[in-house]
């Protein structure tokens, strides 16, 4: 234990009476009770966080509010404290915000995803309530990034405001809203490690004496060093004062398997020792270096780094996520086994990086400079100060490795179809220089952090040399998705290794959409089944951990996230994730957990998303087991399978389902797991023992209709006896890719039972028996572009007037419907139902009689009536 001196108790023993009597520094969340409005005339109580395109972001119109909103609140404030400087804390705002203080200006600040700090003590009225004005703007900015990104640019106050209340001197508030104090490590090695830090000081008054007092205590709470320093603060300056503390002897190094944590107290006091301020961070003694030829280093030792990238938003919520919420997203990323986020594409909140600190995670931070910059003064000017608030804001958090700046900044320019060569060029020119600027900047404020920058599959990172700029590349790559097949990711890499031998690499993008309600044995690029997603992360971790070279790789997403113009499965969501937008797990959530953490044994049998399954008699289905150990012993129903040798994390086993529950059981010597799954097995030929069927026409897959409880399987020719198309074929479909309709379907949430359709098909057959049958049929144009009705007002006319196709609907001899024109009835991609009850002495023939084009139709669903 070390000796405590005299001195110091005397200091604690005064931090606590002045605590006591609330005269030290002070902060105060102030979500509570803010009067909200779009119109300063209509007022509702909203509470922090809040944004007002929770709803307008998901639902069928096409956009969602970007423009001003309005915040106001009043607070109290006593002249007992009229000697404290006021500050407002804002921790982010999307995106940009006026604050107003009793009709004052204040301040205006740009950017959405980083702090600032407003000091208002002049403005302040005492003993007497105060107004605060709030003015946001989401709309679009050419100055302000990002410009255009694949996400939701929600507009609001969304991360706590803060009241704080200090006394005149103070550590500072007003470097880019930092904590006052930057953390340095020098001489890190395993036998001892050194920390200094800069501390800045604010001081509100004439020439004052201060003092200072540092310590460093380990987990255990033992104090292992202490500086103090007495100080004389110059007149209303602010000052850095650099305090080095003597190198510690064999220190506990933190890393993803051990995050040890030391802690950093400051404490400011006046001359006769009363507390003025504190603050403290947590400590972590590590070193991080990037090789070409090796890969990545934490501690002098190779770490493959493997994880995911993150986005701040959650089902319902938009981003005004409580941070409860959010931090369960780090356990879950660190339950998994990963051992690196990306925060994408913009700082998130702070308080889950501390959380990364504690449980052990590798950041990799940056700012939202995405897709491509505007080539302005101010464009430039706020993306330094951006790049400036982030790494002072997130300089201090030990788990912070990596300080980005942009995104496949080149997007925007490789698809820029109008501009000449001309323009194009001077954009790559304007581009690089922001780049050189940015990356100067951040080598500058973080000298011990590695730089980073991602880029999409284009030659523009190479040619330009914007590649070479960061310490560490991130490809973002999307072979098997976007582009090309899934094993040309190694090759790709190999070939960059190559050409650039001196560059290091980390794959930081990667993933396909997937939709739990969509599963199939043929799993086809670009149909968002879970089994495609299995395959390709499958694939992908085996090209990566093969390469030592590279560094690592991020998944693309963690989660399912907000993306206002996607028409996905999901429409309005990107559904890259790991886990769904209300973070319920993926089955390949656990199988990254399967191949990342091999602390406990572990099994997960991955029929998750196989709810609602559907099988034909006699039907197979390739089920996935998950497990860390080598071998694992499968029984189905109480017969044994055998046992079965883990590769790559998975074995996968083709399995007969019996009617009704069936009870999969996976043991090793150690564990066991046991999962029950329900199959509706339809008997084939002749539509014995059924009930309900669907068929999703067009599609390889099964969609699990959840509010109709029922899943659609594929589709299939006729078959005699069975069911099936007499001719036609599948819209959008190609050998190895579903392009179906990638649309939001209004009037609907059964989007892929929608995207995928028949067309051309004037005939089909249900060989069902005798009965009486209620049938519904689903229809969609899909030549409609989803948004020409809303811009373009003029195309009203045009459409009024536009035939794609007509058709006569009849199911044996009934005319259902006559003169189907989808695109003159409905004046969008609208999901839309037919439904008749048919008596029949044996099959149903549906008959699309075309009139005019070739007919469509996406779906069939037939009930027995008796
Ligand atoms: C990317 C972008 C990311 C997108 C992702 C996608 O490369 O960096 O912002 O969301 O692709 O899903 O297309």
């Amino acid at each position: 234990m070390p000796h405590i001196k005299y001195k110091t108790f005397s200091l604690v023993l005064m931090a606590c009476v002045a605590s006591l009597f609330l005269s030290h520094a002070q902060s105060k969340i102030i979500n509570s009770g803010w009067q909200y409005s779009e119109d300063k005339i209509h007022w509702q109580t909203v509470n922090i966080p809040h944004t007002w395109n929770d709803k307008d972001a998901f639902d069928d119109e096409s956009g969602y509010r970007r423009g001003l909103g309005y915040y106001k609140k009043q607070i109290y404030v006593s002249s007992q404290d009229k000697d404290q400087i006021f500050y407002l804390k804002f921790n982010a705002v999307n995106q940009e915000t006026t604050v107003f203080i009793n009709g004052k200006k204040a301040t205006n600040h740009k950017g959405g995803y980083t702090a600032f700090n407003v000091e208002i003590t002049s403005l302040l009225n005492f003993d007497a309530y105060n107004l605060i004005e709030v003015e946001v703007d989401n709309a679009h900015n050419d100055n302000i990034p990002p410009l255009d990104a694949d996400f939701t640019f929600y507009g609001g106050i969304y991360r706590n405001v803060e009241l704080i209340k200090v006394p005149k001197q103070h550590f500072s508030l007003k470097d880019f809203a930092s904590d006052g104090f930057n953390v340095n490590y020098y001489n890190v090695s395993n036998d001892k490690a050194g920390v200094k830090v800069d501390v800045l000081i604010d001081n509100f008054e004439t020439k004052t004496d201060a003092h200072l007092y540092l310590e460093i205590l380990d987990a255990e709470g033992n104090r292992v060093r202490e500086e103090h320093q007495g100080l004389t603060l110059k007149s209303n300056k602010t000052e850095t004062f650099k305090v080095t503390f003597p190198e510690i002897k064999n220190p506990k190094l933190w890393s993803p398997d051990n995050p040890y944590l030391y802690k950093l107290q400051l404490t400011l006091s006046d001359k006769n020792g009363t507390i003025l301020d504190q603050k403290q961070s947590n400590l972590g003694f590590r070193w991080a270096t990037v090789d070409p030829e090796k890969g990545f280093f934490l501690n002098g030792k190779p770490i493959k780094l493997i994880g995911v990238n993150r986005h701040q938003d959650y089902k319902d919520y938009g981003n005004a996520v409580p941070i409860e919420l959010q931090k369960q997203d780090i356990h879950l990323i660190k339950n998994m086994g990963a051992n690196v986020i990306r925060f994408a594409h913009y700082p998130h909140s702070r308080e889950l990086y501390k959380l990364c600190d504690e449980l052990g995670i590798l950041v990799w931070t940056e700012i939202p400079i995405v897709n491509k910059v505007t080539d302005s003064e101010t464009f430039f000017e706020v993306s330094n100060t951006m790049q400036n608030e982030h790494i002072k804001q997130y300089y201090n958090y030990p788990s912070v490795v990596m300080f980005g700046y942009m995104n496949e900044i080149f997007l925007r320019l490789a698809f820029d179809k109008k501009s000449s060569d001309k323009e194009k060029e001077a954009l790559k020119t304007t581009t690089l220089k922001l780049a050189n600027q940015l990356e100067d900047l951040t080598r500058k404020l973080a000298p011990n952090h590695i730089t980073v920058m991602a880029g999409h599959l284009n030659e523009v990172y190479n040619d330009t040399g914007i590649a070479d700029l960061p310490m560490l590349f991130g490809w973002n790559l999307y072979f098997g998705w976007y582009d090309g097949q899934i094993e040309d990711l190694g090759k790709f890499l190999d070939q960059q290794h190559q050409r650039y031998p001196k560059r290091s690499l980390l794959l930081s993008e990667y993933g396909p959409g997937a939709d739990v309600r969509i599963f199939t044995k043929t799993p086809k690029k670009f149909d968002f089944s879970t089994n495609y997603q299995a395959k390709l992360h499958q694939s992908y971790y085996k090209q990566i951990t093969d390469r030592p070279f590279m560094t690592g790789m991020t998944a693309w997403n963690f989660a399912d996230f907000g993306s206002e113009f996607r028409g996905d499965a999901i429409p309005h969501v990107n559904q890259k994730g790991l886990v769904q937008y209300d973070r319920t797990p993926k089955d390949i959530y656990y199988w990254y957990k399967s191949v990342l953490d091999d602390k406990k044994p572990f099994i997960h049998i991955a029929t998750d998303d196989l709810e609602g399954m559907t099988l034909i008699e006699e039907e197979l289905f390739p089920i996935q087991i998950y497990s860390n150990q080598n071998d694992v012993n499968i029984s189905l129903n109480g017969q044994n399978l055998g046992d079965f040798k883990v590769e790559n994390g998975v074995v996968s086993i083709d399995m007969s389902f019996k009617n009704g529950n069936n009870s999969i059981r996976v043991s090793t010597e150690t564990i066991s797991e046991e999962k029950t799954i329900k199959v509706n097995r339809i008997e084939a030929y002749d539509f014995k023992n059924f009930k309900r069927f669907g068929i999703n026409l067009g599609a390889h897959f099964n969609f699990y209709d959840k509010t109709q409880n029922i899943t659609f399987v594929p589709d299939q020719a006729y078959k005699k006896g069975w069911f099936g198309y007499k001719n036609g074929s599948a819209f959008g479909m190609t050998k190895d890719k579903n392009q179906g309709l990638p649309h939001n379907i209004k009037n609907t949430d059964a989007e892929p039972l929608f995207q995928t359709l028949l067309e051309g098909c004037t005939e089909y057959q249900l060989d069902v028996p005798e009965g009486n049958y209620k049938v519904k049929l689903y229809f969609v144009e899909p030549q409609i572009k989803p948004t020409e009705n809303i811009y373009n007002l003029s195309e009203v006319t045009s459409r009024n007037t536009r035939t794609q196709r007509i058709f006569d609907v009849y199911i044996n001899d009934t005319l259902i419907e006559e003169q189907l024109n989808l695109a003159q009835a409905y004046p969008e991609k609208y999901g839309i139902t037919l439904q008749a009850t048919i008596q029949t002495k044996k099959g149903l023939t549906l008959k699309l009689n075309a009139i005019e084009g070739l007919p469509v139709i996406s779906g069939i669903l037939i009930e027995k009536l008796d």
